[in-house]
């Protein structure tokens, strides 16, 4: 039986996949950074704990998490990649912006991971406030970065493993 997650990142390391030839790319964004940086620490962290290597892991920066879908697009698109991560922060402000931004990166995301047959792993925080995001970026809530590494080569695994079917 599956075991039960709350946090993906108490994951079991004995289920992990070998993870040696995984080709990984990151589109972080630079809004909030302080809080992107750390979650892309803490998604390097698995990743290269679980095998993958430093070369074969593709940061690649955008402005704001808006622009995280095309950013994750155009890596899908031309860096023949095992998955791709996207890390974003959106904090609640005076306006509605917080719900656009929101709206856009989920369904942007959900898009590219029906077109383009890759998982394109959700690691995106969407606070009330800056120490909701702190909590969940290396802090008392773990490191939902890394919990995206996680995702990231568990999709894969199960994409490799339905394709040898
Ligand atoms: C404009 C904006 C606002 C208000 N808040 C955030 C945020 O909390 N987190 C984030 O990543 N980006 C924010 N942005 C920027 C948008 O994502 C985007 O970069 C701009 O609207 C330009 O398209």
């Amino acid at each position: 039986m599956a075991t039960s997650l709350k946090n993906l990142s108490s994951y079991n390391p004995n289920q992990m996949p070998i993870a040696e030839n995984f080709r990984i790319g990151i589109v972080v964004a630079e809004w909030n950074s302080e809080v992107t940086e750390q979650l892309y620490k803490g998604a390097m962290q698995t990743l290269l704990k679980n095998g993958v290597k430093s070369e074969n892991i593709i940061k690649q920066n955008v402005p704001g998490t808006f622009e995280l879908t095309l950013g994750a697009q155009l890596m899908a698109e031309n860096l023949q990649l095992d998955a791709v991560i996207v890390l974003g922060c959106v904090i609640q402000g005076e306006t509605r912006h917080f719900d656009f931004i929101c709206q856009g990166i989920t369904y942007g995301i959900t898009q590219l991971n029906i077109k383009y047959n890759i998982p394109v792993i959700f690691g995106v925080l969407t606070t009330d406030n800056q120490q909701q995001a702190q909590d969940r970026a290396g802090g008392r809530h773990g490191n939902k970065g890394d919990e995206a590494a996680y995702t990231a080569l568990k999709m894969v695994e199960l994409k490799k493993m339905m394709e040898k079917n």
